[in-house]
């Protein structure tokens, strides 16, 4: 049932036909109808999918791609996350971080409020309730929250990726708490994105709940439960409460089918370190009928100590999977084409679309592109067969092209991934794509030096593009984008919470990218047998195997690691469970300059620094 308002409408009305009892959202939904100019008001969830899904055909802003499977279209200059135009604004001046682009709110708000007001004029407001949590969990008082969008496709994305409907404000214990999140398109084409007078402005205001973001229609930017509440507003809540740690992780499961026993791994991956590959991995052929590896989360994982039995458990607030198309076929991630098959509703977005047969295809899909060109058009719209000499190269999907698709259609979701309490976490795990000194694993059981690591992580840039061939480009736990709140005291929330587990988590850091350094192969073949370095882990956590102790953590010994069946030349093994010394003394410098740049960072990492240095020069003595 649509619930609308047309200009002479009643909004009243509207609201109680849809249900809408609470009446601070109800209060909210006026003052943004107001303020935005909206002509219509909707409220819309998961009941609502398939009437929004006819509307976006009827009107040409999504297409079909197959039975049962979606696809639009974005506007071809907003396609992307905008980190410069991403603030954090509170009204309390120490609140500024090095990451959180940390401005006053007394600023930001008329900034903000100026560029909505009346920008939705001739819209429809799409009023999106939604609970950021499996329902009945303890951390739900903060998951709960009302996105105001004025575009469609971005309600259709949100009803994948949250748990959307009235049922999640209605009955509220304290029926203000909520986080408002107001989402308004703007004039695409006259934005200026990216130029000196780019007009966007994505907004959390972190003290006060509240999420403005105004200029983009892109998933990272307009999913306001996803990216700023699941993490940037959460974080900061988790941190304000002291009760739990809002992260960019992703969350599995890994069952010995011989013993029964279940341990969770979470873990944090800057962006292109294959972190979705992970969370979706299944056990490599030769292990398979040994372990089963279950799925829980791709990108998001909120953290709390249960008091009862003070192990440390872990949600995914998510509801869906928003993820990068790129390089997604059979090999790297089998679960992630299933879980976009048809009939499972998803949502492409930006990737190579072919308009007679509804196909859709991105780079590495398969090796080559489709042969036969008639249909095809690339993520902007262009035939492919009309291409210019000059374009004829360019990809056919764009880089960051997306599918959106529910939980509930990976192959491999956890049985219990609804489970309002999480599930008890038993390694934390830190991995960024290092072309050398990074070994295979190296595992961390001090909490300190775990939580130094995860500060300390890193993606390597890439030759020219981003900075010097090889130096890390540090990304604090992953969060770089997505701090709240200042780094010292980001790290001093972690001490305190993993600090109170009574049975604390292993620590531990990944690299699945080390190469030769002469011909440049993969040592590591990656991908399912990235499982044989974590299977170690859980054994070392449980006393089974003993490692071999280095300045920078516990590697497996090679007797230790299970590679039978595993195509790796001996030599090559022998180098990812090696330290070069020399190498991470480098790196030791430089890690020293980034933390220093966190006010307050608490002594115990600097202590964890010092140990790790000193163990280190004591080896290249
Ligand atoms: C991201 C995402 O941008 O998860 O990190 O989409
Ligand atoms: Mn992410």
């Amino acid at each position: 049932m649509a619930h609308l308002l047309d200009p002479a409408g009643d909004l009243e009305t509207t609201l109680d036909d849809a249900g809408l009892k609470n009446s601070s959202v109800r209060e909210y939904v006026r003052h943004w109808a107001e303020l935005t100019g909206a002509q219509r008001v909707e409220v819309v969830g998961a009941a609502d999918d398939a009437r929004l899904i006819e509307e976006s055909l009827a009107a040409g802003e999504i297409q079909h791609a197959g039975a049962g499977r979606y696809y639009a279209r974005s506007y071809a200059k907003d396609t992307a996350r905008s980190e410069e135009r991403t603030i954090v604004a509170t009204a309390n001046p120490a609140d500024a971080g090095v990451y959180n682009n940390w401005h006053p709110s007394s600023k930001m708000r008329p900034l903000l409020e100026d560029r909505m007001r009346g920008a939705s004029a001739g819209k429809t407001m799409y009023v999106v309730p939604y609970l950021m949590a499996p329902p009945g969990s303890p951390l739900e008082p903060y998951a709960v929250g009302v996105e105001l969008t004025d575009h469609r496709t971005v309600a259709l994305h949100m009803i994948r990726m949250a748990r959307c409907g009235v049922e999640y404000v209605n009955d509220l214990a304290e029926p203000e708490k909520f986080v408002r999140g107001v989402h308004v398109t703007g004039d695409l084409e006259n934005l200026g994105q990216g130029t000196p007078g780019d007009q966007r402005y994505f907004v959390t205001f972190a003290d006060e709940r509240t999420i403005l973001h105004f200029g983009s229609s892109y998933g990272g930017n307009a999913l306001l439960g996803k990216i700023a509440h699941g993490l940037r507003q959460a974080s900061y809540d988790g941190w304000a409460s002291g009760e739990f740690l809002a992260e960019q992780f992703m969350l599995i499961g890994v069952t010995d089918k011989q013993t029964g026993r279940t341990w969770h791994i979470c873990g944090g991956f800057p962006s292109a370190s294959g972190k979705t590959n992970l969370a979706m991995m299944l056990a490599p052929d030769s292990l398979r009928d040994r372990y089963h590896v279950e799925f829980y989360g791709d990108d998001i994982a909120w953290l709390r100590v249960d008091p009862e039995d003070g192990k440390i458990y872990a949600i995914n607030p998510e509801f869906g999977v928003f993820g990068v198309a790129k390089d997604t076929n059979e090999v790297t991630n089998p679960t992630a084409l299933g879980s976009v098959a048809p009939g499972t509703h998803v949502l492409f977005t930006n990737v190579a679309y072919n308009e007679h047969t509804g196909d859709v295809w991105w780079e590495g899909r398969t090796p080559v592109p489709p042969a036969d060109l008639s249909g095809w058009r690339d993520w902007t719209g262009q035939l492919i067969s009309e291409r210019s000499e000059a374009d004829k190269d360019k990809p056919w999907a764009h880089p960051n092209s997306r599918f959106t698709t529910s939980l509930r259609n990976v192959p491999n979701i956890a049985r219990d991934f609804e489970n309002p309490k999480g599930v008890p976490i038993d390694a934390i795990i830190f991995g960024g794509r290092t072309r050398d000194r990074e070994p295979l694993i190296r595992a961390i059981t001090d909490l300190a030096e775990g939580v130094y690591d995860g500060l300390t992580l890193g993606a390597e840039a890439t030759f020219a593009a981003e900075g010097v061939d090889g130096q890390l480009r540090y990304d604090p736990m992953s969060m770089r984008p997505f701090m709240s709140y200042p780094e010292g005291a980001y790290a001093a929330h972690w001490l305190r919470i993993i600090g109170a587990a009574k049975v604390k988590p292993i620590f531990a850091h990944v690299n699945w990218f080390q190469r030769d350094p002469d011909d440049g192969h993969f040592l590591w073949p990656g991908y399912r047998e990235n499982l044989r370095p974590l299977l170690w882990l859980l054994k070392l956590k449980d006393g089974e195997v003993q490692g071999r102790r280095t300045p920078v953590g516990i590697v497996p010994t090679e007797e230790e690691l299970d590679v039978g069946g595993v195509d790796i030349k001996p030599e090559d093994l022998h180098k990812v469970l090696s330290i070069d010394s020399d190498r991470w003394t480098v790196e030791m410098t430089r890690r020293e300059q980034h933390l220093a740049k966190f006010d307050g960072l608490p002594e115990e990492i600097w202590a964890a620094h010092r140990r790790v240095a000193e163990a280190l020069a004591a080896e290249v003595d």
